[in-house]
């Protein structure tokens, strides 16, 4: 079964409002190379539909709201993202769907490794076949 791991992180709040701190592996499970951040996303868009071979991330939905549906290749879980005080981890060989994006939907994305086109899995069939064959493993 897919096992959903979610950090809570530390709300430092005061009068003025809340302050998130997330630092490499403390907060976040690995050394963050890169951040990026979605955003504006039209209604009824569906983002992600790939996989990665080696790419680890942590999902924040910093602003508004959105679901993402992870599945190993078995068993296939949609996870509710709201709060800014929230990571969803996303580890390697989980085909990854981000939908139902509010419009004010803000989602930051941490990520263990550098932006690079080859370690994504795009075809859902070779994804299947990676994953009963144990190849990225
Ligand atoms: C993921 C989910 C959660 C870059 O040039 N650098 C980058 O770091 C990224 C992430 C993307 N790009 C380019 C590649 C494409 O031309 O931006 C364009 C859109 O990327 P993509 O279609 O892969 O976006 P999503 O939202 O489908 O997927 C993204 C990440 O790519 C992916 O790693 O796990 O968010």
């Amino acid at each position: 079964m897919i096992q959903i791991e979610k950090i809570s992180f530390s709300i430092h709040g005061d009068g003025r409002g809340s302050l998130i701190a997330v630092e490499n592996n403390k907060e976040i499970p690995f050394e963050i190379k890169r951040v990026y951040y979605i955003y504006g996303t039209n209604d009824g868009v569906t983002r992600g539909l790939h996989a990665h071979k080696k790419l680890k991330q942590v999902a924040i939905c910093v602003s508004g709201s959105c679901t993402i549906t992870l599945f190993d290749g078995f068993d296939k879980k949609q996870i509710f993202l709201d709060k800014p005080s929230e990571g969803l981890i996303i580890k390697e060989m989980i085909w990854r769907e981000m939908h139902d994006f509010s419009e004010d939907c803000v989602l930051l994305v941490l990520a263990s490794e550098l932006y690079d086109e080859a370690d994504y899995i795009r075809d859902y069939n070779e994804f299947m076949e990676a994953v009963k064959n144990d190849i990225y493993s």
